[in-house]
C-alpha cells in the first residue's frame, strides 16, 4: 500500500483505491456501537446538529451518509425528527433499522441524490462520520451533496484528522477503507472546486484526533473565524508541502523499528504478548511491522463477528474478550489506543496482576 501527496489539492490519498463493493457489504466488520464513549459522542453530535441554528424550524430533514449500526440517526428517529441514512453495507443497517432508523441500503451517487430529491425532498443537514474518507469517488459525493443540499442546507461531516496523523506519527491510520486523509486545506479546496465554502471546522477526540467539518454553498453564512486560524496552523505545520510527508515517513520507520526492538526484547525474556482490539489500525502495524505469530499469540476483540477468524495478511488469531480476561498475556499491545481511556478504566484487573499495555502512539513504550 502507498501513499500519494498533491501540492496542488493538498490531499494525501492511497495511490490504489479498492473497489468499495470490495470493502462495504454484507459482511462488514465494524459496528459502531462497539464503545459507549462512540455512542455519548453520537448522541452529542445529533444535539448540536439540533442545536446549530442551521435547520429549518418546521420539518428538518436530517440524512446520515454511512450511518452504520445507526449510532447517530436513532437520536433524531427518536424524536420523530424525519431523517434518512445511507447505508450500503446490509448487515450494519439492518441493526439501525432495529432502532426504528429509515435506511438506503446503496452507495451514495449523484443520481441517488437526485432520486432523494424528487421523491423526499432537499436535507437541512447532510451528516457522516469517519464515511466521507472512504469514498474513492469522492467527487461524485460533494456533487451529490450540491444536489440534495438546500440553499440554506450545512454539511457537518468529521474524520480521523491529517494534522494529529503526522503530530502523532499514527501511521496506522493509513488503510484500504481509509482512501483519503483531510485536513481544512484538502476539503476547502476540494468543496471549493465545486462551490461551496468551508464554513467552520471543530476538532474531536475521537479516533485519535478528528475534524469535524461544516460547509455550506457558497456565500449562505459567513466563514468563522475558526477556519482561518486552523489552516495558518496547517500552513504552519507543513500541511501543504510534500517535505513534510517524507519526515513523515521518516517516523513511521522509526517507530516500526522501535515497537520490533521492543517486541523482539520482550519475547527474549519469555514474555507472553497479545493484542487489544482487532482494530482495522492493527492490520497496517501488523503488515508493515511484519508482526505474526512469533510475537504475538492472539488478539482479543469484542465484536461477535471478528472472533474465530485470523487478522488478514499476518494470521493472528482473534478471540473473544473472555479468552483475554481468562488468560491474560504479560503485556498487550493496544491497537485500539484510541479508546485507551474506555479501556483502561475497564482493565484495572489486568494491571494489579501485573500486566503491562504497550502502545505506539505517538511514540513506542510501555505503560
Ligand atoms: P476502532 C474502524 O476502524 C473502521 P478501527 C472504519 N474504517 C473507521 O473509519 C473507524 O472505525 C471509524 C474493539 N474493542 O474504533 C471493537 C474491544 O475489543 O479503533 C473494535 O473491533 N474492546 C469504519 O477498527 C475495535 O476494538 C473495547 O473495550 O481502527 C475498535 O475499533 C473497545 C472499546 C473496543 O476502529
Amino acid at each position: 500500500m502507498a501513499i500519494g501527496f498533491s501540492e496542488t489539492s493538498m490531499m494525501l490519498q492511497l495511490i490504489n483505491q479498492p473497489a468499495p463493493e470490495k470493502m462495504f457489504h454484507d459482511h462488514y466488520a465494524f459496528y459502531s456501537s462497539t464503545s459507549n464513549y462512540m455512542a455519548r459522542h453520537f448522541k452529542d453530535f445529533a444535539d448540536e446538529v439540533l442545536q446549530s441554528g442551521y435547520l429549518t424550524i418546521k420539518d428538518p430533514f436530517v440524512l446520515e451518509l454511512g450511518c452504520n449500526d445507526g449510532i447517530m440517526l436513532r437520536n433524531f428517529a427518536e424524536k420523530g425528527i424525519r431523517h434518512l441514512g445511507i447505508e450500503p453495507s446490509l448487515n450494519v443497517a439492518a441493526e439501525a433499522n432495529k432502532h426504528g432508523v429509515r435506511i438506503l441500503s446503496e452507495f451514495f451517487t449523484e443520481q441517488l441524490a437526485e432520486s432523494i430529491v424528487q421523491e423526499q425532498g432537499m436535507v437541512d443537514a447532510f451528516l457522516a462520520a469517519n464515511v466521507m474518507c472512504h469514498i474513492p469517488d469522492i467527487v461524485g459525493v460533494v456533487k451529490g451533496i450540491r444536489r440534495v443540499l438546500k440553499p440554506t442546507g450545512v454539511v457537518m461531516f468529521e474524520d480521523p484528522y491529517l494534522g494529529d496523523v503526522v503530530s502523532k506519527t499514527s501511521y496506522d491510520q493509513i488503510y484500504d477503507e481509509h482512501v483519503f486523509l483531510f485536513s481544512a486545506l484538502s476539503i476547502q479546496y476540494l468543496f471549493g472546486l465545486h462551490g461551496m465554502d468551508l464554513i467552520d471546522v471543530l476538532p474531536q477526540k475521537t479516533h485519535g484526533g478528528s475534524m469535524r467539518y461544516v460547509l455550506a454553498h457558497r456565500g449562505a453564512y459567513p466563514v468563522k473565524n475558526s477556519v482561518t486560524e486552523l489552516i495558518a496552523r496547517e500552513r504552519a505545520q507543513g500541511l501543504d508541502r510534500l517535505t513534510t510527508f517524507k519526515t513523515f515517513g521518516a517516523n513511521v520507520e522509526q517507530s516500526k523499528r522501535s515497537l520490533l526492538i521492543l517486541l523482539k526484547e520482550l519475547k527474549s525474556q519469555g514474555k507472553r504478548v497479545a493484542g487489544y482490539g482487532a482494530t482495522s489500525k492493527s492490520t497496517t502495524i501488523l503488515n508493515y511491522c511484519g508482526i505474526g505469530l512469533d510475537l504475538i499469540e492472539y488478539i482479543s476483540d469484542t465484536t461477535p463477528i471478528k472472533q474465530g477468524k485470523f487478522t488478514p495478511g499476518m494470521h493472528i488469531p482473534v478471540v473473544p474478550y473472555e479468552t483475554f480476561k481468562a488468560n491474560p498475556p504479560d503485556y498487550a499491545v493496544l491497537f485500539a489506543w484510541n479508546h485507551a481511556e474506555e479501556i483502561m478504566a475497564k482493565e484495572k484487573d489486568f494491571i494489579s496482576a501485573g500486566g503491562k499495555w504497550i502502545v505506539h502512539v505517538p511514540e513506542v513504550r510501555v505503560l
